[in-house]
């Protein structure tokens, strides 16, 4: 058949809409109609050229929500109708990951995945008789997309596409980062560094799990704002804060008898090395957990003082918030419904896929949270 798609033939260029022909599903996959797709930082870091792992031309795109239309064979799990958010980290229950219970990195399809190839090592896309790249195994900037049976989560049916898309990636990364990887306690003081589609969504976690102190951190004063609507209590732009960012807010964070300051938990959401180590650094002697969640471009590598570890710093990392898919993700949909959670005012603009080039254009300019593109 054919679907709509909005293909990145060139690291760096704009994508390109055009209609590329897609195969139905083999065994063990689905064919799922996507209705909305957010654009999140990382298909802009692999659109940029800064993925090791990006391969050209590819469809693009990890943050979906659609309807399976066709189901391969053997497929058991879900059926036509169902209602479903792909997911670029599955889950198959079967793999020693899986079944490690210590990790949500599913290793079932990893391999395939990281090579733009769906599990049998081939592409169900293809445009003028040749292959298109899978991406991070969604390509939801597709109209129709293929996935793994074991990428799909089914969710419930009364959730709007075009809001629930976000759970694909960014809310599932920022709440569950504060939640199952840092597993933030009732009162607890936090620091989140890069308030974005991810940043607003640990300042949101953190709110949930009961946190009293949640310092924002971003250059861009207009987060000021942005952060108080979903729990931030204080805001620092390193750039007016007139002395070095880390001591600033080990400052901030004095408390007790001893007066040694330092959050319990810090979070990067900027993907830029230097501030991880800020942020490691801003974490409290003994006991801070620093969680990486910003993805680095190809080449860039994290340094501290083997001290900030000596004295008891823990440096840690996330991946999808820690999510295992099939599971979390369904609970999480519920979440937003019972309005646990907010979606809504993240979701800043609602595009065409004729119009996606904006989305990351608006990305750069620092003037949307999430752009969303509608089918
Ligand atoms: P975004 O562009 O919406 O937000 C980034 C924010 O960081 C912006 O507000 C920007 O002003 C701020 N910023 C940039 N440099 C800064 C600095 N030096 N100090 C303070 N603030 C600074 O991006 P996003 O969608 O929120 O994504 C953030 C990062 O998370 C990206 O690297 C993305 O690739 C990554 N990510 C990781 C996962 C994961 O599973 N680990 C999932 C999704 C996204
Ligand atoms: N391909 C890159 C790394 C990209 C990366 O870290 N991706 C995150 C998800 S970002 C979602 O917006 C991830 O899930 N990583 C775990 C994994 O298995 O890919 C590189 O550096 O090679
Ligand atoms: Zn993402």
């Amino acid at each position: 058949m054919r679907s709509r798609a909005a293909v990145a033939f060139e690291a760096g260029k704009p994508l390109e809409i055009v209609d590329v022909d897609l195969d139905g599903p083999k065994a063990g996959e689905v064919m799922v109609e996507i209705k909305a797709t957010g654009i999140c930082h990382t298909d802009e870091f692999t659109l940029s050229g800064a993925d090791p792992e990006g391969l050209f031309p590819a469809i693009l795109g990890h943050e979906g929500a659609g309807v399976v239309v066709e189901v391969g064979e053997g497929v058991t799990s879900v059926r036509k109708g169902d209602h479903v958010i792909p997911l670029y980290t599955p889950e198959c229950r079967e793999c020693p990951s899986c079944l490690s219970r210590k990790t949500n990195l599913c290793t079932a399809i990893r391999a395939t995945q990281g090579q733009g190839l769906m599990p049998d090592g081939t592409s169900r896309f293809s445009l003028d008789g040749k292959p298109l790249f899978h991406y991070m195994g969604c390509s939801t900037f597709s109209n129709f997309t293929v996935l793994p049976e074991i990428a799909v989560a089914k969710v419930r049916e009364d959730a709007p596409f075009d809001k629930i898309c976000y759970v694909g990636c960014g809310v599932t990364t920022g709440v569950g980062a504060v939640i199952n990887t840092a597993k933030v306690e009732i009162g607890s003081t936090a620091v989140v560094f890069g308030l974005g589609g991810i940043g607003l969504n640990v300042i949101q976690g953190l709110k949930l799990a009961g946190a009293d102190m949640i310092i924002g951190v971003d250059l861009n004063n207009s987060k000021k704002e942005w952060g108080e609507r979903f729990g931030m209590t204080h805001f620092v732009n390193p750039a007016e804060a007139g002395e070095d960012i880390v001591p600033h807010i080990v400052n901030l964070t004095k408390r007790g008898a001893d007066q040694i300051g330092g959050a319990d938990y810090t979070f990067d959401c900027t993907g830029n090395v230097k501030v991880m180590r800020q942020a490691l650094e801003c974490a409290h002697r003994g006991w801070g957990v620093s969680v990486v969640i910003g993805v680095a471009p190809a080449g860039a590598e994290i340094a501290t003082r083997p001290f900030q570890l000596v004295t008891g710093r823990t440096w840690k990392g996330t991946a999808f918030g820690g999510a295992r898919g099939r599971t979390d993700v369904p609970r999480i949909v519920d979440w937003y419904m019972e309005k646990k959670i907010q979606i809504d005012p993240m979701i800043t603009h609602i595009l065409a896929l004729e119009d996606i080039n904006r989305g990351f254009d608006l990305m750069h300019a620092g003037e949307s949270i999430r752009s969303v593109v509608v089918y």
